[in-house]
């Protein structure tokens, strides 16, 4: 018997549903993934029991000396992979690594340039009722009306207008490359900063298959979840100078005790992107995601920006006469996983915005690649033209079941 289900059968059953759901379910939610067993193990391990304020031989408590190494190794790990100066591992979330930023480079009140919630950025880019909408003077910056792609002449008309001390580039729901060189450059003409949130392309960027923001940024930011495949976290990327305000802001500025076991599948999943197989995985999500886009337009919906260069695709499911929710809950009957998503310039509102957002990670851990990708877009374009056919989605519901049994989540029995 499992230790929880002896201690807890309620909570037991609870893991158990979600276990199930995760195995029988094509999960293609673009920020969420299948950690490895291994990451999985060392968030239940002992270390959780440490507490550890402080860093790596600066602590504020006693018998740190393993939760120093593994610190060490997350640090030197992450530097190595992503070619950085410096690195702070102790962010519990990518929300609390853009705030340490924040608190070490700017004073309340400061001026932000940032791309816009609505346009595929972040609540922590200045959105209003976000922390850092509220403490900082915030302009966004979006995508352009006629191909949906980055708005550089607005970002840098902003810089001109309001000088900002940083400018903040990376997003939540944006398929195409993000040019930091050319960010970088704007920046420079400006005097500002550049901070860039690589939270949904960081496994790209380990895996070689986006250009990577770290030689151009002033400071990098990131969960550790989405395409990079670890425990849910996040960690900073600076410049060495930068590396005492950075550790200032995050402990005792931000956070207590760091949370170390999660900070050694941090120190793993480091590990796990340096090998050749995670670049093979890197390269198949794009792959995946092409593939899902293709067959998408050839089914006749129309995809912001007209396609991906990513891991992920948005749908205006509004112009095949559909709401995003309706979409995410006809796909959620037949057991395809999706998020409802604003589109740059929606008219629907937020809670029913015209678009779904499409991810390959997960799918790409599994195994599946750009075959599965066209079936599972041909189910996908049969549910969205009949969304209220229970019957159909009974039907694809039957054969999701079988594509999952074909291609195992990788920790069937954790
Ligand atoms: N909420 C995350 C996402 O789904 O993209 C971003 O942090």
């Amino acid at each position: 018997m499992h230790p929880i289900e002896a201690s807890d059968p309620a909570v037991w059953k609870t893991i158990l549903a979600e276990r199930k759901r995760q195995q029988t379910g094509l999960e293609m939610i673009a920020s969420e993934n299948y950690t490895s067993p291994a990451i999985l193990a060392a968030q239940g391990s002992v270390l959780t029991n440490k507490y550890a304020e402080g860093y790596p031989g600066k602590r504020y408590y006693g018998g740190c000396e393993a939760v120093d190494e593994v610190e060490l190794l997350a640090i030197e790990r992450a530097c190595k992979l992503f070619g950085a100066e410096a690195a702070n591992m102790q962010p519990h979330a990518g929300a609390s690594a853009n705030m340490a930023v924040y608190f070490a480079a700017l004073q309340p009140g400061d001026t932000i340039v940032a791309m816009s919630l609505a346009h595929g950025g972040h609540l922590t880019h200045g959105m209003h009722l976000n922390f850092s909408g509220k403490l900082y003077k915030v302009h966004h910056y979006g995508v352009r009306k006629d191909d949906e792609r980055l708005d550089l002449d607005q970002m840098e008309s902003l810089c001109r207008e309001h000088k900002p001390k940083l400018v903040v580039a990376g997003a939540s729901a944006y398929s195409r490359v993000i040019p930091f060189d050319q960010i970088s450059e704007i920046c420079k003409r400006h005097g500002a900063m550049l901070m860039v949130d690589m939270a949904h392309i960081s496994g790209l960027v380990a895996g070689d298959q986006h250009p990577s923001p770290v030689p151009w940024a002033d400071f990098v930011t990131s969960t550790t979840h989405k395409t990079l495949r670890g425990p849910r976290s996040g960690f900073v990327l600076c410049k060495k100078d930068w590396l005492p305000k950075i550790n200032q802001a995050v402990f005792p500025g931000l956070q207590g005790g760091p949370l170390m076991h999660v900070v050694a599948a941090k120190a793993l999943v480091f590990q796990e992107a340096m090998q050749p197989a995670f670049r093979a995985y890197a390269a198949q999500m794009v792959a995946n995601a092409r593939a899902l886009a293709h067959e998408l337009l050839e089914q006749g919906f129309r995809l912001v920006s007209g396609g991906t260069d990513n891991h992920l695709v948005l749908v205006d499911v509004n112009a095949a006469g559909l709401s995003g929710k309706v979409a995410e809950k006809a796909l959620d009957h037949a057991g395809i996983t999706v998020n409802r998503n604003g589109i740059p310039f929606d008219t629907r509102p937020p809670l029913d915005p015209s678009g779904i957002r499409i991810g390959s990670p997960a799918l790409t851990t599994r195994g599946m690649n750009e075959t599965q990708m066209r079936q599972i877009a041909r189910w996908i374009g049969s549910i969205l033209k009949a969304p209220a056919d229970t019957t159909l989605q009974a039907k694809i519901r039957g054969e999701v079941d079988e594509l999952c049994k074909a291609f195992p989540a990788p920790h069937e029995h954790a």
